[in-house]
């Protein structure tokens, strides 16, 4: 299968996250995808491409116009200040403030944000912006007839919703790809989410709608991040009532238990009659992942790739978590070599 892959992600590099009242070197950094690229190449997965650019318009049907101003705009306006260190927000409009708008730079971060977890630096926005196109370069391919592709994205994108940033992510890739396909002519896109954590961005996105299907196996909310969204009573709303099915699971749960989420997944989205599906692709379920508690082993990833297989759908491959960075490119691939039948 092919994959599209831009240098650019190297232009995001956090230096730090808040990890037990200390700051640590960011998970989330760009060796990640240096791994899963080069386990591409060692397994000759396929052709490697680098992202076209279809410009901001497609990312304007999922984020709003004043939220991708502001992020592209804000390490400009933050070096202004003199500043060179990571910009990072620390207040946020929760329970009995007010989400107005305020005017400084720290006060719209604080808006358009939902945790520290999102580091912009001088390269964000050029590294979420092609990360961005790299899923859309890969939908073009999948709408264009190819059976599969895969957008090695990073930074990864399920967290981000219209206008809000949070744990890793600022744009939402896979969002962006599915709204793609919708704009394309297809009637009905299924997400399904393998990511360790709730794609609560994703969730957000489509909520009210009937034209995507999310699905979502991942660490319960009730203990894990992002804690307040991803639990089984949320299945939609309005038109989208019955379009999302979250399957979260208990902390160490193994490939025995999560197999039979997928399945159940894979059987709500096999009756949803959807043109494409598009899988946000964290391997972040891993045992020895450093942030998550899941069980999964290396061989399992090659499983997962098969089950979606049997969907016998288009399916594109959105990069998202996996932060047990020597694994990830193995786990990433095991994937795609599993839906291959490799
Ligand atoms: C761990 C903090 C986790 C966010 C995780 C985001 C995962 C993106 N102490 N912070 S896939
Ligand atoms: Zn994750």
């Amino acid at each position: 299968m092919l994959t599209i892959y831009s240098d650019d992600h190297r232009l995001h590099h956090g230096r730090c996250e808040l990890i037990d009242g200390e700051l640590k070197p960011c998970f989330e950094m760009p060796s990640r995808a240096d791994h899963v690229l080069q386990r591409v190449k060692d397994r000759h997965l396929g052709e490697v491409r680098e992202p076209e650019d279809f410009g901001r318009a497609p990312i304007e049907r999922v984020h709003s116009k004043a939220y991708l101003d502001f992020f592209a705009s804000a390490w400009s306006r933050w070096a202004a200040e003199g500043h060179t260190a990571d910009l990072l927000p620390y207040t946020w409009p929760a329970r009995t403030l007010r989400s107005t708008l305020p005017t400084t730079l720290h006060g719209q971060l604080g808006y358009y944000s939902f945790d520290a977890g999102a580091p912009i630096t001088a390269g964000t926005w050029q590294a979420a912006y092609s990360s961005a196109q790299v899923a859309l370069t890969a939908q073009r391919l999948v709408a264009g007839g190819e059976r599969v592709a895969f957008a090695l994205c990073r930074p990864p994108g399920h967290h981000a919703a219209a206008d809000v940033m949070g744990g890793y992510c600022y744009l939402n890739n896979a969002a962006i790809a599915a709204q793609a396909f919708l704009d394309q002519g297809a009637k009905r896109v299924a997400i399904l989410d393998v990511d360790y954590h709730h794609g609560n961005g994703t969730q957000a996105i489509f909520y009210d709608r009937s034209d995507v299907l999310f699905a979502s196996i991942h660490g319960d909310p009730s203990f894990e991040f992002p804690f307040f969204l991803g639990h089984a009573d949320e299945t939609g709303a309005g038109a989208g009532e019955g379009f999302n099915l979250n399957l979260p699971l208990p902390a160490g749960s193994p490939w025995s238990v999560w197999g039979a989420a997928l399945d159940t997944a894979c059987e709500r989205i096999a009756g949803y009659d959807a043109d494409v599906v598009l899988v946000s692709l964290g391997v972040d379920t891993f045992k020895a992942d450093p942030i998550s508690q899941f069980k999964l082993e290396s061989a399992d990833y090659l499983l997962m790739g098969q089950r979606i297989a049997r969907l016998g759908k288009p399916t594109l491959f959105v990069m998202e978590g996996g932060y047990a960075v020597a694994e990830i490119g193995i786990n990433a691939v095991n994937v795609l070599e599993g839906f291959e039948g490799r």
